[in-house]
């Protein structure tokens, strides 16, 4: 195996940008050539394209693209050169770790010379959320699957490096969080990484989790000690692919400033959702572009002014930004809402219990709130842009329904004389609302907020 060079890498210009890496229907053409418009006028200089269910990216990566296919990738390639943007094409290589190193050789050396026709001058080999067999013959013959992911990178490496000297290569390894590798210092995948992979491939990592709640700079310095070069984050934070029921279009947070000379770059990979994505879009640039200091929630405001446009209704009408800011509250981020929505439950949850004055005052509170959100359901149904509200339908339904129920609820508490039967509502009934196998196996096991799931208390009488 190859040992590792110096290497002139740390001069190179470092990636920020976004990938396109999530599961699920990947973005149309149109979105990403809007994505290449606005990337170019934002200080961003790196798109990695990556869609998990591309077949031809990863399922059947040894497919060569067609050739309409191919048209679509040269004009995105060359719509990033024109607007100063790296394109980066990702092949995840990893599903067929039967192949024999003669027929991997053969296929990785079809696709990227494809690529490489169609203009693309930057790779990324990505080994992440690979099926952990391969054939026992391959694991003996290089020796471990960091020495075959090695192997195969070398091979792509070698292959650029004779005809076009420029190009640059990324790699994501298969453990790629602190939460996969346990202590970096003793991985063995990593610490292969760090001795053999050639020293100007750079190396994907998303931080402590799969989605980092926050990225600290002594974490990275000791990863970068590790694989021997700092390394470019994949930044899930804003990556909704893992949960159909959650948006996230809350400010860039959790990341400081400090963090960015620590390493070579940052690519966010974000909602699927590519309508949903533009405040968080802004807010990463804003981190990218800052100086001296950085106002994570003043950057967040900042993107919803340039946001409010696209809300504006039939009549002309658009929302303020503090309602705006509000609604980015509800959505917000993975761990945690913003401090509208934060308020919101608190006082819901209090109230349930309130009585008196405590109790109506709650109620005021509670109200205005859950009228603004009620208020957001109409506006979203009435949005002159109706691809845009179709985007967001679904997540601010969701939302409605659950502060009707609630006021409903109060309701039923407050009613004067009450009737001793239990409170029912006609438009929250068992198999329409919370309903479904899903739901009900989310209710089998009970999730406590240390991340520890225990057996829930099965309700008497429940029917299967
Ligand atoms: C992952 C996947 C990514 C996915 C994300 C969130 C990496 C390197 N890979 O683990 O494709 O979108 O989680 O579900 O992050």
């Amino acid at each position: 195996m190859q040992r590792t060079n110096p290497s002139s890498r740390d001069r190179s210009p470092k990636f920020w940008g976004v990938v396109e890496g999530f599961y699920g229907r990947p973005w149309t053409c149109e979105q990403r050539s809007e994505l290449c418009d606005w990337m170019g006028n934002s200080g961003l200089n790196s798109y990695l394209y990556s869609p998990k269910d591309d077949t031809k990216h990863r399922l059947y990566w040894y497919a060569p693209y067609t050739r309409a296919e191919a048209r679509d990738l040269a004009r995105l390639i060359e719509q990033c050169q024109r607007h100063g943007l790296r394109f980066i094409y990702g092949l995840a290589p990893g599903f067929r770790a039967d192949f024999t190193q003669q027929v991997m050789e053969r296929h990785l050396r079809r696709k990227i010379d494809q690529l490489v026709s169609l203009g693309c001058r930057s790779f990324a080999l990505l080994f992440d959320d690979i099926p952990p067999e391969g054939s026992v013959e391959n694991l003996k013959r290089y020796g471990s699957w960091a020495g075959a992911h090695i192997t195969w990178t070398h091979s792509v490496r070698e292959r650029l490096l004779a005809t076009h000297p420029e190009v640059q290569l990324l790699f994501c390894p298969t453990p790629y969080c602190g939460a996969m590798s346990g202590a970096v210092r003793k991985n063995e995948y990593l610490l292969e990484v760090g001795e053999c992979l050639s020293a100007d491939v750079e190396v994907f990592w998303t931080g402590r989790d799969i989605v980092s709640e926050r990225i600290t700079v002594p974490e990275i310095r000791e990863l970068a000690n590790v694989i021997r070069r700092r390394p470019v984050l994949w930044d899930n934070l804003y990556a909704n692919d893992y949960d159909l029921r959650r948006l996230y279009l809350g400010p860039y947070a959790g990341r400081d400033l400090a963090l960015r000379s620590e390493v070579r770059g940052i690519l966010i990979n974000p909602n699927c959702e590519y309508r949903a994505n533009f405040a968080p879009f802004r807010a990463f640039a804003g981190y990218v572009n800052a100086r001296r200091s950085w106002d994570s929630r003043a950057d967040h405001r900042r993107a919803l002014e340039e946001w409010l446009p696209s809300f504006e209704d039939r009549a002309g009408a658009s929302p303020t930004v503090d309602e705006l800011e509000f609604l980015t509250d509800c959505l917000h981020l993975p761990y945690s809402c913003g401090a509208g929505a934060k308020g919101f439950v608190e006082d819901a949850a209090s109230l349930l219990l309130a009585t008196g004055t405590k109790r109506a005052t709650l109620r005021r509170r509670f109200d205005r709130v859950g009228d603004l959100l009620v208020r957001w359901q109409s506006r979203i149904t009435e949005l002159e842009d109706r691809d845009f509200s179709y985007t967001l339908y679904r997540f601010v339904w969701e939302l409605k329904e659950e502060v009707d129920l609630l006021q409903r609820f109060l309701k039923w508490q407050e009613q004067p004389g009450r009737s001793r039967s239990p409170f029912r509502s006609l438009f929250h009934q068992p198999g329409t609302y919370r309903g479904g196998l899903a739901a009900q196996l989310q209710r089998l096991l009970k999730a406590d907020p240390d991340g520890s799931f225990k057996v829930a208390k099965r309700p008497s009488g429940l029917r299967s």
